[in-house]
Order: structure tokens, then sequence, then C-alpha cells
């Protein structure tokens, strides 16, 4: 009786632990785009990036880098798109430009935000992206519209991301975009979960503002096609597996659509391994 207990007892300690202890499936790795959000920037008198640092945030590069797409230069025999599309992407074309860390740094104390930004030579204005500690004003994604109420102090779950606005004309420049890039650590299988939030401000008497949203890979795949929303619209979730080489990089992308006025939007985005 004594001898059979103690055998029931062994097989539900292997069911439990699994022989050797680690012969379980290996733990899933994770990133998040707001977690591992990292900033090496400073204020006035470095207090930017204490504050950071006080946040308890990264301060190292990761697997995350930020910057703009240029899609619409090239020339007339090969020219870029000027939407932002898969071609984007493509490695040998180079439109990337990754913010500076120190030298292309915004901080500001009450928000409390910490960004990258990049002016565009044009004179239309600055693309950006960075942590913002709480939607703080009518055009900030998640202030109003239907995402509201969304973005909580502090906010633990939006990156943002505000393309260059319209100069000039105001056309032609969806393609000088805000851009959030992931580099697969390894070759594999990854899945990329989360969701868009158009921020801007919906009612405007100057009318109804659109911004385009893709989701591209840097083989120049589009793994979301690019898509319009208009200003403080739904949110827009996204959920796909990707099939990445090491190095391959995964780009979120955020375009003006054209027009000039607001065009700030949320990015949610959890990744792990399959
Ligand atoms: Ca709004
Ligand atoms: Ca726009």
């Amino acid at each position: 009786m004594r001898k059979q207990r103690l055998r029931l007892g062994m097989i539900a300690m292997v069911l439990v632990c699994g022989w050797g202890g680690d012969a379980g499936l290996a733990a899933p790795k994770k990133w998040d785009v707001v977690k591992d959000f990292w900033w090496t920037g400073q204020g006035p008198g470095e207090e930017g990036l204490m504050s950071w640092r006080a946040m308890g945030r990264e301060t190292k590069p990761n697997q995350w880098s930020y910057g703009t797409i240029n899609c619409t230069g090239g020339t007339p025999d090969n020219p870029y798109p000027k939407q932002i599309d898969g071609i984007c992407a493509q490695a040998d074309r180079e439109p990337f430009v990754q913010f500076s860390p120190l030298a292309e740094t915004a901080y500001n104390e009450s928000i409390p935000f910490f960004f990258y930004f990049r002016a565009d030579p044009k004179g239309s204005g600055k693309v950006e992206v960075g942590y913002y500690g709480k939607a703080w004003y009518e055009l900030a994604p998640g202030f109003d519209g239907e995402g509201a109420g969304k973005v909580l102090a502090p906010n633990e779950e939006y990156l943002y991301l505000k393309p260059v606005g319209g100069g000039g004309d105001g056309s032609g420049i969806d393609g000088t975009a805000a851009a959030v890039k992931w580099k697969a650590p390894e070759k594999g299988t990854y899945r990329v979960a989360g969701e868009w939030l158009p921020g801007g401000l919906k009612n405007s008497p100057e009318g109804v503002n659109t911004m385009s949203l893709a989701i591209l890979s840097s083989k120049g795949k589009a793994l979301v096609p690019r898509k319009v929303v208009e200003d403080d619209g739904p949110v827009e979730p996204f959920d796909l597996e990707a099939k990445m080489e090491k190095d391959e990089e995964i780009i979120f992308v955020v375009g003006s659509d054209g027009s000039a006025r607001g065009n700030m939007v949320g990015l949610k985005a959890k990744i792990e391994t399959k």
C-alpha cells in the first residue's frame, strides 16, 4: 500500500515538473513597443534623462529603433512611391533614417514626454516618435474621440508617432513618415499584435483630416497594407504572424495622407516568438 502511494507520488511529480526540470516548452520571448522604448536624450541640465531613469525606463538601444522613412525620393527612372507601402521598406533603397540619440530629442516635464524628432528639410514640420505620459491635449491620441479615455497617466500602452505635416501645397508627402522598427533577433515565426489609436481633432471647422497606417517588413512586404483613418477614429487592431529571417525588420509606419493638421497616432504592439 505504502509502495503504491509512493509510486503514485512519483508519477504526479513527473507530470508536474517533467523529467530533468526544464523539459517543458521554452517560454516565448516577448517584446513591447512601449515598455521597451529606449531614450538616451536629455533635456536642459540633463533633467530629462534623470526623470527617464527615475521612471525605471530603458536608456540602451535594443531590438527597437525609431526614425523616419522617406518614400518620396528616388529618380524619374526609379522613383520611390509617394505613399507608404512595401517598397518604402526595401533595404536596397535605404530610405530609413534613424533619429540621432542625443541630437534629436525633446523632453517636457509636465506631461511628461520623451521624444525623438527630425525636422523636415523643406520646413514643413517635424517627424516625431516618443513616449507620452498621458494624452495631454485634444490632438493627442486617446484624449477624446472613439479611443477616448484609453490613455491614462502614466501611459503604459501607447507610443506616439507623428509624420511630417503638409508643406506648400500640402500634397504628396504621405511618404515622409514616422517609423518604428523592430529587428528579429533570430530566424523564426513571430506573433505581432496590437492596435493603432488615431488622434487629431474630429469635427474640425477645417474639415476632415486623415492619416495613413501600414506595417511593413524590411524585405518590402506589406504585412498590413496601407490604410487611411480619420482623426479620432476607432482603434485599428492588428494580429498577425510573420515569418522572419534573422535581422529582418518589422516597420510600423504613419504617414500624413498628404494633409497637414494633427496627424498623431498612438501605437500599441507586442511581439512574441511562436
Ligand atoms: Ca482628439
Ligand atoms: Ca493628414
